[in-house]
């Protein structure tokens, strides 16, 4: 089937408008704005109506021990390895309504064609939806996709919410098995490749005018949590020079950060996202600050470098002012290359489509950086309004949902051909 025919639907607008229907209650757990973090009845409720989709597009559909809802379109044989196509279905905090979703509704698209045009490939395909990209919920992000690469830490279901729930505790609730997670981790065999359409979050294709891009590596990231000591007091009594205040000190380690970032190359990046004043009242000098940091580069070394410096910098101004302060990992993603070979085939599927095929980096982390432990992966980038993202107002266009479903078709075609030389 030559990709470019009309499939019945309107493919990839269609995609589109399905991330608009889960972008609010009950797919929400806030009225008014997107927030879906994993393992929530937000998130539930999703996987309900996504599973709904699978099925309709012709493909069985499961959950696997983590939570991933996995559907499979079978190849010519049955048990065939897969193409996994996916991306995450779990969001930020009022965050944006495509950033994960989308990747999930062109693929069940593609599948949907496929089937509607009665094709069988060489190969099974899968979509997934992983449940926890973000790390929106609990400190560690990618535990989804991690128990689908193998690659999953036990001790990451010990970490615990905000209200103390654990994500063990939360799987089981959720009709998860903390138990048996390790029965989630795929074999290298059963798996050909993995392919992600994403969009950009970033500006760089719509400044040059591109609807898509193919990504040649996801960046390096590390996120820490920073606590800063003093000794809380009266705000009223006590004197300014008798003061053991962290904020002031936390204060000057965010400048520093800021400071060792901007001057930093290789693309690195450094934010401060999220930040407690402890015990957090208006007329009490703060016993503790803490704060996350989200450090990345394109390599690990120019991350691990600025990692070292910004921890130094924290402890010498703490040490300064009689503080004490605890800079601890939670969690650590290498740079991740795409497969030169699935790049050449995506490029190939853009020109098909008339469309020059720019390379660029990924600043932003993916499930693909943790398939890339299982098979060699691919990502797929769509233009985005204005770059923005992690935000409500991030926005994609019909025109370019349906050229990324139609360059995902073209690459399976290619795909195929190569599985049948
Ligand atoms: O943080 C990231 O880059 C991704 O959105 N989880
Ligand atoms: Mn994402
Ligand atoms: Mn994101």
């Amino acid at each position: 089937m030559e990709a470019d025919v009309t499939v019945g639907f309107d493919i990839g607008s269609r995609a589109k408008a399905r991330c608009d229907l889960l972008g609010v209650a009950p797919y929400s757990e806030v009225e008014g704005q997107l927030t879906r973090r994993f393992l929530t009845p937000a998130h539930g409720a999703a996987l309900t109506t996504l599973s709904g989709w699978m099925l309709e597009a012709g493909m069985s559909v499961r959950r696997d021990a983590a939570a991933n809802l996995i559907g499979r379109y079978e190849g010519e044989l049955s048990g065939e390895k897969a193409l996994i196509i996916g991306s995450h279905i779990d969001s930020v905090r009022n965050g944006g309504r495509y950033d994960g979703p989308l990747g999930i509704m062109l693929g069940i698209d593609v599948v949907e064609a496929l089937n509607r045009a009665g094709r069988r490939l060489p190969f099974a395909i899968e979509v997934v939806a992983f449940g926890d990209e973000e790390g929106s919920r609990f400190p560690a992000s990618m535990s989804c996709s991690r128990a689908i690469a193998g690659t999953l830490d036990p001790s990451a279901l010990d970490m615990t919410d905000a209200e103390g729930v654990s994500v063990a505790q939360a799987l089981k609730a959720f009709g998860g098995d903390p138990d048996t997670i390790a029965s989630a981790a795929r074999k290298p065999q059963d798996v050909l490749a993995f392919l992600e359409a994403h969009i950009e979050q970033g500006p760089v294709l719509e400044a040059e005018g591109l609807a898509l891009g193919v990504v040649t590596a996801i960046a390096a990231q590390k996120r820490l949590m920073v606590r800063i000591e003093g000794t809380a007091g009266h705000a009223g009594t006590t004197p300014m020079n008798l003061r053991k205040d962290p904020g002031p000190a936390a204060a000057e380690a965010i400048l520093a950060l800021e400071r060792i970032c901007r001057a930093g190359t290789d693309g690195l990046v450094g934010t401060v996202g999220r930040m407690t004043a402890l015990p957090g009242a208006f007329n009490v000098i703060p016993g503790a600050i803490e704060f996350s940091m989200d450090i990345r580069a394109e390599t690990s070394a120019t991350r691990d470098d600025a990692v070292l410096t910004i921890s130094a910098e924290i402890h010498a101004i703490a040490a300064k002012r009689g503080l004490r302060a605890e800079v601890k990992l939670m969690q650590a993603l290498a740079e991740s290359p795409c497969d030169p070979s699935l790049m050449g085939l995506l490029e190939a599927a853009l020109a098909d489509l008339s469309l020059s095929a720019r390379r660029l980096p990924s600043g932003a982390g993916h499930d693909a950086m943790v398939m890339a432990d299982l098979c060699p992966v691919a990502m797929l980038f769509v233009r985005c309004e204005g770059g923005i993202s992690h935000n409500p107002a991030e926005a994609v266009t019909e025109a370019d949902c349906a050229l990324a479903a139609q360059a995902m078709l073209h690459f399976i075609d290619k795909l195929e051909r190569r599985e049948r030389a």
